[in-house]
């Protein structure tokens, strides 16, 4: 007999051998049916893999990541070989599970996949999930499994399989899709009830742009047809809530390929948008005893080599920029903190001017594949809301907290009531992606975790999401239709103040080195915006939002008294348009209604004589008649309640 403990720390004795399915089945049928994968000792296996030994068993379902990762995972392999019965000798590259769904690379050789194929794959996928086919694992010699996808010529399968170590090779097989995989997968097709192929895109083998381009495609399932619906429902409020269409229909922003992929263009809509949300940030900085600096938007290659960024983004970043006359390379830059550390170095420092807080809204630059490009959220030059804090070790804890209050107070005034957070840690293994000693990662990342614990703040860890010179804590928003985007980013770092040999003296006389908090709350204004935008589909709250009021008059009689309204708001700083062209009052509501302006105000007749103007607001309408005044101050005090929130 084994003994099996579970999540809440009761044990239970069984057969040597059993699966964590029959498991499932001695506790109740109805876990039996919902049970998707299992964790055993930490490690997520297949519900039909004998355990032998005493082991800790959680259960995982639909609700749980790792039960959701199997389903997907399962369905990538559904996808493949449905793929493989249409498309004979379409060769496989890699089919992971991601977020929402599941996506598989495929070279189909001549045949071209296209959207209207879709209906076929997804009818296919189902006539497999209707026969029920067991997934079957199998161990395999690396010789094996070198033969097996080699007699196929899947290449693609053959160049993974001899980077695999022998003995660690694993095979699933279903009905007549045999694929290398790692699993864990499903016991077979039959939980795969509702399919849907969503995209097609290229993707580079391997992510690189010089082998071949592969054709990926992206796909969704779920246990139940009534999910599917509802996600589909969801997917098409999210195109309706795009930031491209809404920045567009809004005038914020643009790209045009004339200056570069990826390179977004500031509208002057968006550019006041944008200030205003810099003002507010600095406003809150100011409070907190952040200065501002500025730097250039390039360095010298010494410096990145110093800071290791040259090492780390090296062969991703744009190429050199040369100077003929002294033979010197520079850089865009990648990022920020090589100038704020060199500002820091500018002077001597004590530990009594210590914090020391340098924040900038700094552009910076980083090569991003053409392919990942997208929009706002990927871009390949961007303002990060930054600040660099340098402080004594004593003073770690206490500026990340302060930092974190920062955040909890831009993510309130935004209406992103809905956060979590993530502590990134180095990965477990591959260390040599990370600079900086174990003691001083150590360090940083117990800084972290002691900070989330001193807020009560419920944070999940990832490893090997950390940055390369040290641990980081992100803030993921959920938006308004509940799907989660990553904003701000905290970081301890121990590492580049060692790097670039910074110092203050102590009390003591003698000299330390200080500790780097690297922090950005939006993470970055263009990201920011478009999250933004996508969580009010571009109904921005009344500060923020470019125009609050649009005058309407009701005919070119009332043109003058329109414009007399813009003026008088404008001396209180409310900004306001008029729409004075000659169209009628149904059509002119009706237009600005889709730029989304908070407020309208209608005028004729009557509002002229009695000096009035009568309200429209978004989303609740009629407001009736009021003075000019009693409008301004209604919006003003609006806009007074939101800052102090
Ligand atoms: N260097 C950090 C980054 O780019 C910022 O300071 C937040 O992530």
């Amino acid at each position: 007999m084994i003994k099996i403990t579970f999540p809440d720390n009761s044990v239970r004795e069984y057969a040597k051998g059993t699966t964590a399915m029959q498991i499932a089945e001695s506790i109740s049928s109805r876990l039996a049916q919902e049970v998707l994968a299992a964790s055993v000792n930490g490690e997520v296996w297949d519900l039909s893999r004998p355990i032998n030994d005493d082991a800790t068993v959680k259960l995982l379902k639909w609700e749980d990541e790792e039960g959701k990762h199997a389903f997907w995972h399962s369905s990538a392999h559904l996808m493949a070989e449905a793929l493989q019965e249409l498309y004979p000798g379409i060769k496989f590259g890699i089919g992971p599970a991601i977020e929402n769904g599941f996506y598989y690379d495929v070279d189909p050789g001549e045949a071209v996949i296209k959207e209207g194929d879709f209906a076929a794959i997804e009818a296919k996928m189902l006539e497999l999930v209707a026969k029920k086919e067991e997934i079957k694992r199998q161990d395999i010699t690396k010789a094996d499994a070198m033969k097996m996808f080699g007699d196929r010529g899947e290449e693609y399968k053959t160049e993974l399989i001899s980077e695999l170590e022998d003995g660690t090779i694993t095979t699933y097989t279903q009905g007549s899709f045999t694929d290398l995989c790692r699993g864990p997968h499903l016991p077979n097709t039959s939980y795969l009830k509702a399919v849907k192929i969503l995209s097609v895109a290229g993707a580079y083998w391997r992510g690189d742009e010089k082998r071949k381009q592969l054709v990926r495609l992206y796909g969704i399932t779920f246990p139940k047809k009534k999910m599917l619906d509802e996600y589909l429902t969801l997917l098409e409020e999210a195109k309706k809530r795009d930031h491209r269409k809404i920045g567009k229909e809004m005038d914020l922003f643009m790209f045009s390929d004339t200056v570069g992929k990826g390179l977004p263009m500031w509208l002057p809509k968006g550019t006041a948008l944008r200030l205003r949300l810099q003002e507010f940030l600095r406003r809150i900085q100011a409070r907190y005893n952040y200065q501002e600096v500025m730097c250039p938007p390039i360095g010298n290659k010494l410096l990145y080599i110093t800071s290791g960024h040259y090492a780390k983004y090296g062969k991703d970043s744009f190429q050199p920029i040369h100077t003929p006359e002294e033979g010197e390379e520079y850089f865009l830059k990648p990022m920020n903190c090589p100038h704020h550390c060199m500002i820091y170095k500018n002077s001597p420092r004590s530990y009594k001017d210590l914090p020391l807080r340098l924040a900038e809204f700094g552009t910076v630059c980083r090569y991003e594949q053409s392919g990942e490009l997208h929009g706002l959220t990927r871009v390949r030059s961007f303002t990060q809301d930054d600040a660099h804090i340098f402080c004594r070790p004593d003073q770690v804890k206490q500026e990340f907290l302060n930092v974190m209050d920062i955040i909890s107070i831009v993510f309130k005034t935004m209406n992103f009531e809905n956060f979590e957070a993530q502590i990134s840690l180095r990965d477990k293994v591959n260390r040599e992606k990370y600079i900086g000693s174990d003691e001083n990662w150590e360090k940083a990342e117990q800084a972290i975790v002691e900070a989330c614990e001193e807020k009560g703040l419920k944070a999940k860890i990832e490893y090997g999401e950390a940055a390369f010179y040290g641990p980081k804590l992100d803030f993921m928003v959920k938006d308004a239709i509940g799907r989660r985007w990553q904003l701000g980013t905290i970081q301890v770092d121990y590492n580049l103040p060692e790097r670039f040999q910074l110092e203050y003296t102590g009390a003591d006389n003698q000299k330390h080195r200080p500790v780097m908090i690297h922090r950005a709350p939006f993470g970055s204004m263009e990201r920011f915006v478009a999250v933004l935008i996508e969580h009010t589909a571009g109904k921005f709250p009344l500060w923020l939002t470019p125009e609050q009021v649009c005058i309407m008059p009701i005919s070119e009689k009332f043109n003058d008294y329109a414009w007399q309204i813009a003026r008088e708001l404008g001396n209180q700083e409310i900004r306001a348009i008029v729409d004075d062209r000659n169209e009628k009052i149904g059509r002119k509501i009706r237009d600005n209604e889709l730029k989304r302006i908070p407020y309208m105000l209608i005028v004729g007749e009557k509002e002229a004589e009695n000096s009035e103007v009568s309200v429209r607001k978004q989303g609740e309408g009629d407001k009736g008649s009021m003075k000019i005044a009693t409008f301004a101050a209604l919006l003003n005090g609006e806009v007074e309640e939101m800052m102090n929130r």
